[in-house]
């Protein structure tokens, strides 16, 4: 892509209603645009990086066989009376009729309607497990919404639930999202922390939130230091095997770390001092059991193999997906703008040409920009007709990871510039083997 025809409107200024970073980067670096409280139009850059995260979430889903779908926004307010959410929900719920004087409603979360596409379908124990999920806008009317897309009140989220014949399975499928969200945040460059948390609207028992650590967190946080130093890495895990998976499950929450709403002093006093740590975290992602809640209110059952009735055991699982843009930001920049990790980043690199006019820089600078795009990546190229100094402003607002800086200069030595946005070190090489370098920092064959 080039600058001159892409749709970047970028900010000089600091907008004034955005009080946190993230806020305020994606807002100066034209990712997104309110358009009223809490409801976002994402631009093109912004959307590139949603894209981005989708992407990871669906790999990772579908590596633990779980299958995408897509339902509705709008939903009938009946099936919410089933389950007894319709008034439970309050005023975070937008409430719509349709010319037919039909109580409708915008989703907030969709236990009930998968609930129904479950009863309608399925009969047999035969047909277990069964996990599905889509990756859909919501909408809460939140009292305050806030931090741009950290609280929003249209946000995209992607949800995920879990059938099953026993409640030893259910506990298998939440362990099985605990280790796909493990490895998928992990993917966008984010260390979150799952942390035993309430379960608040969904109900249920067992319930964990993962938590991404900065000062501008929602929640307080407390947990021993140690689960700081676990990753999950590359590691291969079988999907099918309850041992593992539990043992993944063991291994990341067995340590003291909870969220204020289930925060126990004297528990946390076992933990060695030196070890105890009180924070702040963003939620982005939080993992449900609750049994045979919306199964016994709704009808869903199967029989058994003894024959007999009985309802699913279920939970529902959720990654807060336009949010995750905000916490990326709010854990990877500096004061001149974003970082994005490799794994998420909207353009995998920059080609900033320094005298765009000049025949050689020219040749050179669309050279880069073949021989990139033809290794499968995208770089953006900054062939705008203006100074250097704003094209690397630009350059580190927006925060691709690595940049290439091709001037006259360096070109009369057959030399380019790459840059690492997160560093700052620059190196001169060939313009080959800085093509070369985004391709192994991509695992790209050149
Ligand atoms: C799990 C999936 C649920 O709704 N039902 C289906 C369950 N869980 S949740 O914790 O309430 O939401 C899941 C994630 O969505 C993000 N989120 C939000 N993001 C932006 N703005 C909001 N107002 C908002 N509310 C929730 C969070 O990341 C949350 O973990």
């Amino acid at each position: 892509m080039r600058l001159s025809r892409y749709f970047l409107p970028v900010l000089k200024e600091t907008p004034s209603e955005a009080s946190i970073v993230s806020h305020r980067y994606m807002l100066r670096a034209g990712m997104i645009k309110q358009s009223s409280a809490g409801i976002y139009s994402w631009l093109p850059l912004g959307y590139k990086v949603l894209k981005k995260i989708e992407n990871i979430v669906h790999e990772e889903q579908a590596r633990a066989g779980h299958m995408a779908m897509l339902m509705p926004t709008i939903q009938s307010a009946d099936l919410w009376r089933e389950s007894g959410r319709y008034d439970a929900f309050g005023d975070e719920m937008l409430r719509i009729k349709d010319r037919h004087d039909h109580e409708m409603l915008f989703t907030p979360t969709a236990e009930e309607l998968i609930t129904d596409i479950f009863r309608s379908n399925v009969s047999s124990y035969k047909d277990l497990p069964l996990t599905m999920y889509q990756i859909q806008w919501k909408f809460r009317d939140e009292r305050r919404p806030r931090f741009g897309v950290m609280r929003g009140r249209e946000f995209l989220m992607k949800d995920g639930y879990n059938f099953d014949l026993t409640k030893e399975d259910a506990l298998h499928a939440y362990n099985r999202h605990l280790v796909t969200y493990l490895r998928s945040y992990e993917r966008m460059g984010l260390q979150a922390i799952p942390m035993r948390a309430d379960s608040g609207a969904m109900g249920g028992d067992d319930t964990h939130e993962f938590l991404v650590l900065a000062d501008t967190g929602e929640s307080e946080v407390f947990y021993d230091s140690e689960i700081t130093d676990l990753t999950f890495g590359d590691r291969a895990v079988d999907f099918d095997d309850v041992a593992q998976c539990a043992a993944v499950m063991e291994e990341f929450t067995s340590r003291y770390a909870r969220t204020d709403e289930t925060h126990d002093e004297a528990l946390f006093m076992q933990v060695p001092e030196d070890r105890r740590r009180t924070a702040r975290g963003i939620e982005v992602g939080q993992i449900f059991y609750f049994g045979t809640k919306y199964s016994e209110a709704m009808g869903a059952t199967v029989q058994g193999p003894d024959g007999k009735v009985v309802p699913v055991h279920m939970g529902s699982h959720g990654i807060g997906v336009s949010r995750l843009l905000g916490a990326i930001i709010e854990a990877s920049h500096d004061d001149k703008g974003i970082i994005w990790p490799e794994g998420v980043t909207p353009f995998h690199c920059g080609i900033v040409n320094l005298k765009t006019g000049d025949a050689e820089a020219d040749a050179a600078c669309q050279a880069l920009y073949d021989s990139i795009t033809a290794l499968g990546l995208e770089p953006l190229y900054d062939d705008r007709k203006m100074g250097a100094g704003g094209k690397f402003a630009t350059m580190d607002l927006i925060g691709l990871p690595w940049r290439i800086t091709v001037g006259p200069r360096g070109l009369k030595n057959g030399v380019v510039e790459l840059t690492s946005r997160r560093t700052g070190e620059s190196e001169e090489m060939p313009p080959e083997q800085a093509v070369l370098r985004i391709a192994q920092i991509y695992g790209k064959a050149a």
